[in-house]
């Protein structure tokens, strides 16, 4: 897991370069050939536990199984704690968080990080809809 973690973070943040300059945080892949789609639930998103389901098919729209997924929440103000948590499963190409959660309320971003059956690592971010305060309403 270490050395996983370690070796994603040189190609991530590769990427990352790449990706900043390309401006545009809702691309719909940034690996070439790996589609990649995040869906959050409960909706509207709301302060508290949620599960972040990640889908991963390849060029032939085939879904990607055994991948190794972790799943970052974050927002961009200073002093937030990132939420990382790890998406399991993998059926059907879909990879799911046990124990994700929106710790305040606000403008928040998903980084999913994915190493892939075939060793390629590769990262994307998603800009999310905002996060309510507990209790559904401010
Ligand atoms: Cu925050």
């Amino acid at each position: 897991m270490r050395l996983w973690r370690t070796t994603g973070l040189l190609v991530v943040m590769l990427l990352g370069v790449l990706f900043v300059a390309g401006c545009d945080r809702r691309s719909e892949t940034n690996s070439g050939d790996v589609q990649v789609d995040v869906e959050v639930s409960p909706q509207p998103l709301e302060v508290g536990p949620a599960q972040v389901t990640v889908m991963l098919r390849d060029a032939n729209d085939k879904p990607i199984e055994n991948a190794a997924v972790e799943v970052e929440g974050n927002m961009s103000h200073a002093g937030m704690v990132p939420v990382i948590a790890e998406a399991t499963g993998g059926d059907d190409g879909r990879y799911v968080t046990q124990d994700f959660e929106f710790t305040m309320a606000g403008e928040w971003f998903i980084i999913v990080r994915a190493t892939l059956p075939d060793g390629r690592t590769m990262e994307q971010t998603f800009d999310l809809q905002s996060v309510a305060g507990a209790g559904g309403g401010n």
